[in-house]
């Protein structure tokens, strides 16, 4: 066995109270395994699967109900991978409906992913989110957007469909539920990046096929590698690449999400695209004033990131506001501490952008978002301190 396969993850056979969440999982960056009871009470496990009538180590107890499922949601439009077929660090997207899906559901080929089921159904109810997860500020703020995006997803896919290696977006985090199957994780703890890449700076794309003459020390990097069955939760932290290989027919429920605890995380992560996209575009710096430079640095920011510094403003001053509004702070950490993470985040991008980021806020109509966000927390504060400051309890 490699030799850090052998290194383990917590399993909690009860959920674990918020503030054990928080202190072991949350803050030090660790993931958890979640046992059934979690998610015995949603919709989803209830109705959307059936027993296998087998249930052994390597076979799941229960797979999906495609009929039931086909009659529910066939008209909806998802996106399917083609798990055969590469495109550069991913695999090949097709759009289709539902119903079409199903049909292909057997050829163990197509992997329904990123499929927004709330957004399409929300009247459903399909799960409940858990409450160790919902202090989280990307479902929080993109849905108040005209756009009205979100990162709740659920993922269908026949035995042997797979995701390949990769890190989750801006450093969130992630849980995922299985509805039913099992699911293969193979975990990377973060720090060792450099060895799941090859000579050109490209990742890995499957880690079953490694070619050790592109990437010499992709052996040498620590994993650890675990089952998750039927009903059970992963906790998967921010920034650890991972690799997931479904055994069985799996549904999963999966969000992607954020708080004060990743939000300094995410922040380095955008900074550090920035820097690549400012080093890129360096050589017509001088074509440009430095407002167009900022401008089109930014543009370029959300092209290649999906966020740049207006979303990430603009989310916080939705969380500024909630916290500034707020009465009682269950399932989230010390509002005080809170407020010192956005402000952390807020002084240094003063400081790194300057006189640049006014007036490019400006340009964007957001030019007193940073001000109001320094309101809102003064809020929060006096709000935290008048409630004893009891967060993080659940
Ligand atoms: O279940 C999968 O195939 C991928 C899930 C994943 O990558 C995640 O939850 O972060
Ligand atoms: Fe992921």
């Amino acid at each position: 066995m490699h030799e850090a396969a052998m290194e383990s993850v917590p399993y909690y056979e009860e959920p674990p109270s918020y503030d054990h969440f928080l202190q072991n999982h949350l803050l030090p960056n660790r993931p958890a395994l979640i046992g059934p009871a979690l998610t015995k009470d949603w919709r989803a496990r209830k109705e959307w699967v059936e027993p296998t009538n087998a249930n052994g180590a390597h076979t799941p107890a229960m797979q999906p109900r495609l009929d039931y499922l086909r009659e529910q949601f066939g008209e909806a439009k998802v996106t399917v991978a083609d798990c055969q077929e590469r495109d550069f660090n991913d695999q090949k997207r097709v759009d289709m409906k539902f119903e079409e899906f199903v049909d292909m559901f057997s050829s163990g080929r197509y992997y329904l992913k990123d499929w927004h089921m709330v957004k399409a159904f929300p009247n459903y109810h399909a799960y409940k989110v858990p409450d160790i997860f919902a202090d989280d500020w990307m479902n929080e703020y993109w849905p108040t957007r005209e756009d009205k995006d979100d990162y709740q997803f659920v993922y269908i896919g026949g035995d042997s469909t797979f995701t390949p290696l990769h890190a989750d977006v801006y450093r969130s985090y992630s849980w995922s539920s299985n509805i039913c199957g099992i699911k293969k994780w193979t975990l990377f703890p973060p720090g060792q990046e450099d060895l799941l890449k090859d000579r050109l700076n490209n990742f890995a794309y499957d880690i079953r096929s490694i070619d050790e003459s592109q990437f010499p020390n992709f052996e040498k990097a620590r994993r650890i590698v675990l089952y998750q069955r039927d009903g059970e939760t992963l906790f998967v932290p921010s920034g650890w690449f991972h690799q997931v290989e479904n055994i069985g027919s799996t549904i999963s429920i999966n969000h992607n999400w954020s708080n004060a605890c990743n939000l300094e995380a995410t922040f380095q992560s955008l900074s550090s695209d920035l820097e690549d996209v400012r080093r890129s575009i360096d050589d017509v710096r001088e074509e440009m004033s430095p407002m167009e430079f900022v401008g089109r640095c930014q543009w370029l920011l959300l092209l290649h990131s999906g966020w740049d510094w207006s979303i990430l403003l603009e989310l916080l001053l939705c969380v500024s506001r909630r916290l500034g509004q707020q009465k009682d702070w269950v399932f989230q950490p010390d509002p005080t501490w809170q407020v010192q993470q956005i402000r952390k985040v807020i002084d240094t991008l003063r400081e790194n952008e300057g006189e640049a980021l006014t007036t490019y806020l400006e340009e964007k109509n957001l030019g007193s978002c940073i001000d109001d966000i320094e309101q809102e927390l003064v809020k929060a504060i006096l709000h935290g301190s008048c409630n004893n400051n009891k967060a993080a309890s659940t």
